[in-house]
């Protein structure tokens, strides 16, 4: 029976597996040379499965194939970690494939797939191989289920070489009668969904340890998700809202509804959704084994708030200080929390069961036998606006620690003899000093998690925000006699606060949102560094996300998007928010001294794209400053705004953000 092509060369299409009969779940086993002839492809390539004994499954094949699956639930996880295990312990790629092919058959497609993936990121011999995106594998999560419909009438009446695309519309969730609704272009963007996916895949909180523990994969736990709060709230004050306000009360009501409409292909159902000013409830669902009380939360967030203030951790075996640097990651993975949590019974799981307190709060005890809402995924949770609520709580604990950390001198902070002269940010046949923005069409081939004949190419065209290149043009003087090296980091945060006021530094700090971070060379005298935009280190490339139709050539063959790997990163289409008419913002780059940042080791031959959120992949994090460096803490006594946080080696540029309400087809120009 051919199988999804798990295990796909580079540059490969198709396969098809010769899998043995008892491979097959039982029920099939009667009917296999039948299925196989049914389902034979002449054209794709066979791929023999060897027959191998097996390690049993035990209770990996617990979880039903059709119930929902959560990284969030510790059952769930528990599961997840033995299969991974099961996974990374076969001894060679053929026998990994036997055990993959007979999984795939008898465990739930989500655990199955998540473990298979974390598996494959993670093994020696499996390095060259492409993981399909998520979006493949389970469309059902990001997109519309409309589409299903409409792509099941597609491919059974129209020919593959005229079929159009099925537009998705940008305003399906909720109409502008919800406030809320004018953020869905970012919540509900497909690429800061699988970003969002992937990061949860390559940071696991549960398997091995050594697959876990990463370097500073805490302190990243903690910096990816600030990043993703400022952006959104720098989105806010260009829609014209204020912040994200923390949910701070457990017993207070969840004050957004949210209706995701989306279709769980696996489950047979849909995403449950959840009206305004629900509250969380004690969770007693037997099926998940979880029973948690609201007062268990609070009483581990009171614990962690003790460690802070005092800046000790009751460890599993003794205190543990939270120091300057490395307290940040062992909050993380408290906060989190991961394995690597200092004491897991004593801290708990707050962040995870937050998820699951607002992911249960249509069914707390099950009555209903409904599974949980978009909050209970990393793949389709940052479409709920109560994500953002949640997470506005928790980096406020870290912020909490961080503002009792050392302050930065102007020492740290300088780097002597090097001086930021001036900033220029050149759009692409656009004007200085602005960036522009506007909707973009883009298409995608969504065929392969479609389970239905005849196949072909099911294109689905939907609308995001977009930008225009640009590239940043930045004068350094360099005022020693020796050739020096540096990093140049580049922030922006919006230049005027909700009701238009200056900021105070001790709240714009927390609005810069990194754009860039990489070496710089300088030699005595001027320099002009430039850089592109494309270049970021926070995104990976637009390709990976949407690659660009032909507009002069009909869709289909080779003229089609498809994602070609599935990868941690922020969308470049996201890379600058979406402004206004005409939206203030302040435009940070400093270069600090390389030699305070430096990490020493071999990054050949390893993707460094999206370093800055996602680190790089075997290594380590590639800045040995404080994540967020130099927003993370308060300022020196006596600096109130940014001009005076200042030290020669930063500067700041005010820019414009111009939002053009437009739609542009992918591959015509803006
Ligand atoms: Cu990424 Cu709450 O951790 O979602």
């Amino acid at each position: 029976r051919p199988t999804e092509p798990i295990l796909m060369p580079k540059g490969s299409r198709n396969v098809q597996f010769d899998v043995p009969n008892n491979y097959l779940k039982e029920e099939y086993q009667s009917v296999g040379p039948i299925l196989a002839n049914r389902f034979l492809d002449p054209d794709s390539p066979n791929v023999t499965v060897k027959e191998i004994s097996l390690p049993p499954l035990g209770d990996i094949a617990d979880l039903a194939r059709d119930e929902n699956f959560s990284l969030f639930i510790p059952k769930h996880k528990r599961l997840a970690s033995k299969l991974i295990n099961l996974f990374m312990g076969m001894g060679n790629t053929e026998d990994l494939m036997s055990m993959a092919v007979y999984a795939r058959e008898r465990v739930n497609p989500i655990l199955f797939n998540y473990s298979f993936s974390v598996a494959l990121l993670h093994r020696p011999d499996t390095q060259d191989l492409e993981i399909p995106s998520s979006l493949f594998a389970f469309p059902d999560k990001y997109v519309d289920p409309k589409v299903f419909a409409k792509g099941r009438e597609i491919v059974n009446y129209v020919p593959d070489n005229v079929r159009q695309p099925i537009e998705i519309p940008m305003d399906y969730t909720a109409s502008n009668l919800e406030d809320e609704h004018r953020l869905a272009y970012f919540r509900e963007d497909i690429g800061v969904n699988l970003h969002h996916w992937h990061w949860h895949l390559v940071y696991p909180t549960e398997a091995a340890l050594e697959i876990v523990n990463k370097d500073r994969r805490g302190e990243l736990f903690y910096y990816m998700h600030q990043q993703i709060m400022a952006r959104y709230n720098f989105e806010r004050l260009c829609n014209g809202m204020k912040r994200t306000e923390r949910f701070t009360n457990f017993y207070d009501p969840m004050p957004e509804g949210y209706f995701p409409k989306l279709d769980n292909l696996v489950a047979s159902r849909s995403w449950p959704g959840r009206v305004a000013n629900m509250r969380w409830q004690n969770l007693d669902r037997s099926l998940e084994q979880i029973h948690l009380d609201i007062d268990e939360m609070r009483r581990w967030r009171d614990r962690i708030f003790e460690a802070i203030h005092s800046n000790t951790v009751r460890g599993e075996n003794g205190t543990i200080e939270l120091t300057e640097f490395e307290g940040i990651d062992v909050l993380g993975n408290m906060i989190e929390s991961t394995l690597l949590s200092p004491n897991r019974s004593f801290y708990g799981d707050l962040h995870n069961m937050g998820h699951t307190m607002a992911s249960y709060v249509h069914d707390p005890d099950h009555r209903h036998l409904e599974s949980f809402g978009v909050m209970g995924d990393t793949s389709t949770s940052m479409r709920d606006p109560f994500f953002y609520r949640w997470h506005a709580y928790i980096d406020d604990i870290f912020q909490t620690f961080k503002s009792g950390l050392p302050r930065y001198n102007e020492q740290q902070l300088n780097f002597n003899g090097v001086t930021v002269e001036q900033i220029r940010l050149q759009t692409e046949n656009g004007p200085v000093n602005t960036f522009q923005t506007y909707w973009q069409k883009s298409a995608v081939d969504l065929s392969r998690g479609m389970d239905f004949q005849p196949r072909g190419s099911v294109l689905v065209q939907f609308t995001h925000l977009q930008h225009r290149p640009f590239n940043y043009s930045i004068i350094v003087n360099n005022a020693t006699n020796a050739v020096t090296t540096g990093t140049c980091r580049i922030f922006m945060a919006p230049k005027f606060d909700e009701r238009g006021n200056p900021w105070l530094f001790l709240h714009q700090k927390n609005m810069f949102i990194e754009l860039d971070k990489f070496t710089v060379r300088l030699n005595p005298g001027r320099n002009t560094v430039t850089r592109a935009s494309t270049d970021s280190s926070v995104t990976i490339p637009f390709e990976r996300t949407y690659r660009n139709l032909d507009a002069n050539r009909p869709v289909g063959g080779d003229n089609l998007a498809r994602f070609n790997m599935c990868g941690c990163g922020w969308p470049q289409n996201l890379l600058i928010p979406k402004g206004n008419e005409g939206f203030m913002a302040q435009l940070f780059v400093m270069i600090s001294n390389y030699s305070d940042d430096r990490v020493d080791q071999d990054t050949n031959g390893t993707g460094k794209d999206a370093g800055s959120y996602c680190g790089i992949k075997d290594r380590r994090y590639p800045d040995r400053r404080s994540m967020g460096f130099p927003f993370d803490r308060q300022p020196r006594t006596g600096v109130e705004t940014l001009q005076q946080f200042l030290t020669p080696n930063m500067r700041v540029q005010d820019v414009i953000i111009q939002f053009n309400n437009r739609i542009v087809k992918q591959g015509e120009a803006f």
